[in-house]
């Protein structure tokens, strides 16, 4: 089953930037579709409806946000990956 995923992030945001990182380096950028939250039209309006904050990262699952670069990477890394023992703590 393919999950649908969405990054909601910003350039500027150094949490955002350690998740990015992390999605490249397992070459899982062709399953998530990004969107910057100053960029993307709508992208922070969805952003507060989901969360009810403004906070970034937020790793859209099939709907359900995930905020937090560790809880994120985590996920990705149980739901995506395949190597163990790479998650920074
Ligand atoms: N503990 C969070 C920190 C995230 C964070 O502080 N993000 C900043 C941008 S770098 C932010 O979204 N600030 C605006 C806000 O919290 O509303 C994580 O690891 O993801």
């Amino acid at each position: 089953m393919t999950l649908k995923l969405e990054l909601i992030h910003k350039w500027a945001c150094p949490y955002s930037a350690r998740v990015r990182d992390f999605i490249e380096e397992r070459g899982l950028q062709e399953r998530i579709a990004f969107q910057e939250v100053n960029e993307t039209e709508g992208a922070k309006d969805r952003l507060v409806q989901l969360t009810g904050k403004t906070q970034v990262p937020c790793l859209v699952a099939e709907g359900e946000p995930i905020l937090e670069s560790k809880d994120i990477i985590e996920w990705l890394d149980r739901n995506l990956g395949s190597t163990q023992g790479a998650v920074p703590a």
